[in-house]
Order: structure tokens, then sequence, then C-alpha cells
């Protein structure tokens, strides 16, 4: 019989916030400049991607110099840092802060694992910045997800066991690294993107506190 869970690790864009927009509005804005067809859909394999890599996806197999791919990821994210002045709480998914608050009066640990490095300027813009016992992000590990590297050193910071964490996710990546990192994976999202996930919700709203001590109980 499995033991009780002890942690729950979250992602942050596209599980905690609806900051997935404004990463596909920075991200069609450069690729209008650029003259690259981008569609929702495309930007849906850029979910949980570091900026690199997303750059990488959009380009295919245009060649561009390593000054001009550099300037091209610096620019995606002063539009997309422009986007977060934005943010105020209500860019926390329904039911996200009351599912972490649940947790935290049971007794069970919670931290961000976000591969964005903008997380800080995220969690502040909501509000949200103390509501986490452990931050990681886009600056505390080199491999980023599919590699579990970032969930491990989030166990790691919490003083728990990979095997007694749980994983909410809403990328197909996220969802590999914590399979890789052996964590219990709970997927957000459609049956295509997190189809793997050991659990799958449509979006975080969906997930009740009964239902996730359900899951990290059994
Ligand atoms: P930045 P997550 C990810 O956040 C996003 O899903 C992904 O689309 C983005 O490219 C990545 O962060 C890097 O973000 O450009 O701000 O460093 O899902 O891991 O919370
Ligand atoms: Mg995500």
């Amino acid at each position: 019989m499995r033991r009780k869970l002890k942690a729950v690790i979250f992602d942050l864009d596209g599980v905690i916030t609806d900051t997935s927009e404004y990463h596909y509005r920075a991200w069609k804005r450069l690729a209008d400049e650029e003259g690259i067809p981008f569609t929702r859909d495309d930007n849906d394999k850029l979910r949980g991607v570091s900026r690199g890599e997303c750059l990488k996806i959009l380009l295919k197999e245009k060649q561009v110099s390593d000054e001009k791919f550099q300037e091209i990821m610096n620019r995606k994210n002063e539009y997309y840092v422009e986007l977060l002045g934005q943010m105020t709480s209500k860019n926390i998914l329904s039911g996200a802060k009351e599912l972490v608050l649940g947790l935290k009066r049971r007794g069970i640990k919670t931290a961000i694992a976000s591969v964005s490095k903008n997380t800080r300027t995220v969690l502040q813009g909501t509000g949200i910045e103390d509501l986490f016992d452990v931050i990681v992000d886009g600056y505390s590990v080199k491999n980023t997800k599919p590699a579990p590297d970032i969930f491990l050193f989030a166990a790691k910071e919490l003083g728990v066991k990979p095997e007694d964490c749980a994983v909410v996710e809403d990328a197909e990546a996220g969802i590999d690294a914590a399979l890789a990192g052996n964590m219990l994976p709970i997927g957000i999202g459609p049956e295509e993107r997190a189809g793997k996930a050991r659990y799958r919700f449509e979006k975080t709203g969906d997930i009740t506190l009964t239902k996730l001590l359900e899951i990290i109980n059994f």
C-alpha cells in the first residue's frame, strides 16, 4: 500500500495563474513582426517549455544568428513583462488559492515549480508570493522540464522525498518531468495534452480539496 503523500508541487502558468494568455499575446506580437505563422494551437506546444526552447519550436527550420536569437528572446520577454504589468489577483485561476490554503490547513506542504524566469513578478503581481512554502523557478536549475530537476529541487527544498510528492501540471513536458522524478502527476487540460497524468482534470477549478485529499491519501 502506498503511504500518504506529504507535499503538492504546483506549476504556475496554466495551473495557478492564467498567464498563458499573456505568453500567447507576447509570442504572437513577436511572430507577426518576424513573419512567422503562429496560432493559439501553436501556443499550446509552448506550455511548460523554457523561453529558449519555445523560440526553437517557433523558428522551426529557420536559421538565425546567436545574436538575433538572443534579441528575439529578449523582445518576447519585454512584451510579456509589459503585459504582466496589468496583472491583479483576477489572474489567479478559479479555485487555485482556496486549494493551496486548504492543503496548508491540513499540514500538507506546498511549492511552486515553474520554468518561468518571471515567476516572482507573477506571484507578486497576483498577490500570492507568500502563499507557498517554497518557490523554485527558471533560475533554480539548469535542465528544464521534461527533465525532473526542477521538481526534485522543489522536493529537496520542502524536505520531502520525491515519492511523497504530487505535481499539478498543465503541460506534457511537466507531466513527463513529474513521472521522471517518481512523483504523482495530476494533469490539468485536455486528454491530448495531459493524458499521461495519473489523474486529469479539465481545469484547476475542477479539483476540489476533497478530491485532491482523496488522491494524495490513497
Ligand atoms: P519565461 P510554467 C512556463 O511556465 C510557461 O508555461 C512557458 O510557456 C514559458 O515559455 C516558460 O514558463 C518560460 O517563461 O519566458 O517567463 O521565463 O508552466 O513552467 O509555470
Ligand atoms: Mg504550466
